[in-house]
């Protein structure tokens, strides 16, 4: 069981998304846990105030550090392996290798990031990891939180049936996807590859692989490191650059 304590100032946010399609059912499961809790309910005050200006002068509100601690403290419990993870631009890139990693833990608190930024005694202090999604600015740590819940839960074991999770190694394998395709034969007059409608196996096999080999070539080279290749794909690499169009 993993649990997944997410903290924000919208709450809202998660509530369609945590309720579709895998994540509903590993939390029906009760293979995954999600709480989602509201940062603004550990301010105090009648009017639960979160954020302050900057020390120093500058734009925009900083989130205020107390809150988002009481928070914290509230969802950590003794004798569960958990990390404290914040969600920020300024974070390591989040990779598949990262979400194996996290779904070995008990429990992944996510703090989600608004404003200018969170007090950095916050981070100093109460974090254990930060995590940037990608080189690309959101409004804050919520999506960001949802892309994270998703990529690890679909490692925890038996979150995904057999099919899927056998799927899922192809990419672990570091190429991408061949093309797919489903009925009908012919679409406006387009047709699908003729080899795999033959039911010839091994022939379809190859192909797949030497199309999932070439698009990995042409759109993300980086993945085609020679050491990782196997022999056979390394043979096929070297026909698709050969046949280049
Ligand atoms: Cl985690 N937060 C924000 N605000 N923007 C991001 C991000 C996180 N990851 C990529 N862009």
């Amino acid at each position: 069981m993993l649990r997944f304590d997410i903290l924000t100032l919208f709450p809202d946010f998660f509530s369609s998304p945590m309720n579709q399609g895998i994540l509903m059912r590993a939390q029906n499961s009760g293979l995954i846990e999600v709480n989602v809790v509201n940062i603004r309910d550990f301010a105090p005050g009648k009017h639960r105030i979160v954020d302050d200006m900057p020390f120093g002068g500058g734009v925009g509100m900083v989130m205020k550090a107390e809150p988002v601690i009481r928070a914290i403290e509230s969802r950590k419990q003794s004798g569960i392996n958990g990390r404290v993870i914040l969600l920020t631009p300024q974070g390591e890139k989040f990779q598949q290798e990262m979400a194996r990693e996290l779904s070995g833990w008990e429990q992944l608190i996510l703090v989600c990031g608004r404003y200018e930024g969170v007090d950095e005694r916050v981070r100093d202090h109460f974090v254990d990891d930060e995590i940037s999604i990608g080189d690309y600015v959101l409004n804050g740590g919520e999506a960001a939180a949802l892309v994270v819940v998703e990529a690890v839960s679909r490692l925890v074991p038996g979150v995904l049936g057999n099919e899927e999770s056998a799927r899922n190694d192809s990419f672990s394998q570091g190429l991408l996807d061949y093309p797919q395709y489903t009925r009908p034969r012919k679409l406006r007059g387009i047709p699908v590859p003729e080899i795999l409608l033959s039911g010839h196996h091994q022939q379809i096999e190859l192909w797949r692989k030497t199309e999932a080999i070439r698009r990995t070539w042409e759109r993300r080279p980086e993945f085609l490191k020679q050491e990782e290749l196997g022999e056979e794909e390394r043979r096929i690499l070297e026909e698709v650059k050969r046949t280049n169009r």
